[in-house]
């Protein structure tokens, strides 16, 4: 069975995030989904408008994940890969690069992303609709 892990906030969840799941999940059979804790989110400098029991309930409910797990750290990929036997890392392209030491243990794959929507850009849409 091959198993892809991908890692995220996935606040406000939209087509861009349903997009990586669905590609993630087409590259195997299994896909774990590692969400950050509204903890490690401060460590992002996030701050994200559904809580982390929210954001992982939501998670649960999307066909193409089949596991979801904290992130809490932003070392705890390497143990992450062995702990849960994963075959495929996959991060959408913002983060092209930033995680190639993990090819020492599975595949690293970057998807493109989906243009023209984030969790920032809808924040500022509805500001302004409210806003005049
Ligand atoms: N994404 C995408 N297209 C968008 C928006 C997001 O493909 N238009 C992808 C991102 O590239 C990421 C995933 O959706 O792979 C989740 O995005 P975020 O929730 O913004 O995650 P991020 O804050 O980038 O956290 O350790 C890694 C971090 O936890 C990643």
């Amino acid at each position: 069975m091959k198993k892809v892990i991908t890692y995220g906030t996935f606040d406000l969840l939209h087509n861009g995030h349903i997009n990586i799941l669905r590609r993630a999940k087409e590259l195997g059979d299994h896909l774990t989904v590692a969400i950050s804790t509204d903890e490690f989110n401060a460590i992002k400098n996030k701050k994200a408008y559904h809580s982390y029991e929210n954001r992982k309930m939501i998670l649960e409910a999307i066909r193409y994940v089949d596991e979801v797990i904290p992130e809490e750290d932003w070392e705890q990929k390497i143990d992450d890969v062995q702990k849960h036997d994963i075959d495929i890392f996959v991060m959408g392209d913002d983060w092209e690069g930033k995680f190639d030491f993990l090819k020492d243990y599975c595949e690293v794959i970057y998807l493109p992303r989906t243009v023209g929507i984030s969790t920032t850009k809808i924040k500022k849409d509805l500001f302004k609709v409210n806003n005049g």
